[in-house]
């Protein structure tokens, strides 16, 4: 019996190098080796300003990236989680074990907070037991996901514990699985790269503007001039070459911007280069993929359908430990 692995992302924009690195790549490397099931988690979308027009459109564009970048319909389970009504009957049960307290702590809700300091809704708040339901209505026990994600986790195995001990054991404790990538800055160099900050370089930009962005990024601050030596160590850029070009090359620019050997603007188009190599058949795909959405939609029937069964089934065991049924 293989273990259960759950995952998600959200159709808040375009996904980029970040969600790839920290999440995706992770998620294409696992799926076979676990029983894995993988969502658009739109309902966590909504707890942001987002355009309604366009937004069944996103959901089905982010469905068809994760199948770009290497999930197989037929080898995992792919599915939009509004499609399974159940996901947010577990979160109402979910939020009366879980204290006020240990929701007021979650780093992304004070940092979502701020930035959306004129729509503090309230889903906004319980968005990690809604998390958590996904997780938990599957028993799922291993979840991998970006280091931004950890602290939702673990919240996730303290309402496992709490409604166990309260109910019965029904749920198994979930744990993270945490991708090399963890954490990708932002272009700025400042704060995390997310899609809503628009410090990103997608999956679908093309190998013209990711030059583009790349000339426009943050590297090692305290060099100011093409003769002044470099310090790899404080550079964001640097961070990406381990990531995307060989080890060739990145032991080539770790010497020689230490000596002044290289300048930013040819390491940025190196950078550039590699970086393309590795995006644009991911990018063709994509493009492929999105021009037959009707094969989107019916990966995402199918998967919905099979995730129902199972979720329907924790729901009823659900109900008669709390006493309903
Ligand atoms: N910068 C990042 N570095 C590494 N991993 C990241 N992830 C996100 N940003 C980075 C991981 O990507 C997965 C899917 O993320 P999500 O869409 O569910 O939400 P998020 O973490 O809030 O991603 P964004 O891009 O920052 O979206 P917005 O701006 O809408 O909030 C997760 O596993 C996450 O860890």
């Amino acid at each position: 019996m293989k273990k259960r692995l759950f995952s998600g992302i959200q159709p808040s924009g375009d996904i980029h190098i970040g969600n790839y690195l920290g999440a995706l790549k992770n998620w294409v490397a696992m799926a076979r080796q676990y029983d894995s099931i993988f969502c658009v988690v739109d309902y966590h979308a909504i707890t942001i300003p987002y355009d309604t027009a366009g937004f069944r459109s996103r959901i089905l564009h982010t469905a068809a990236m994760l199948m770009a970048v290497g999930l197989k319909p037929e080898e995992c389970k792919i599915f939009v989680q509004s499609h399974v009504p159940e996901h947010t009957e577990l979160c109402w049960v979910l939020s009366t074990v879980i204290q006020m307290g240990h929701l007021e702590r979650m780093i992304q809700y004070k940092e979502k907070s701020k930035q959306h300091a004129e729509n503090i809704n309230v889903g906004l708040f319980t968005y990690p037991v809604l998390q958590a339901a996904d997780i938990l209505i599957y028993k799922a026990e291993v979840v991998p996901v970006g280091e931004d994600q950890i602290q939702h986790i673990e919240l996730s195995r303290e309402i496992a514990r709490k409604f166990n001990t309260r109910f019965g054991p029904i749920f198994p404790e979930p744990l993270e699985k945490v991708s090399a990538g963890a954490r990708i800055m932002g272009l700025d160099g400042q704060a995390k790269m997310s899609k809503s900050l628009g410090n990103t370089i997608a999956l679908t930009d093309t190998p013209e503007i990711i030059h583009q962005k790349l000339k426009t990024a943050v590297t090692d601050v305290n060099r100011k001039r093409r003769s002044d030596t470099g310090n790899p160590d404080v550079c964001n850029l640097f961070t990406l070459h381990k990531y995307f070009s060989g080890s060739e090359t990145v032991d080539e620019i770790n010497k020689e911007c230490r000596n002044a050997g290289i300048g930013c603007i040819d390491c940025k188009t190196k950078l550039a280069a590699h970086m393309s190599a590795e995006l644009n058949p991911i990018r063709e795909r994509y493009n492929a993929i999105v021009s037959h959405t009707e094969d989107v939609v019916g990966h995402l029937e199918s998967g919905a359908n099979q995730c129902r069964e199972m979720a329907r089934q924790t729901m009823g065991e659900v109900r008669s430990a709390i006493g309903i049924r």
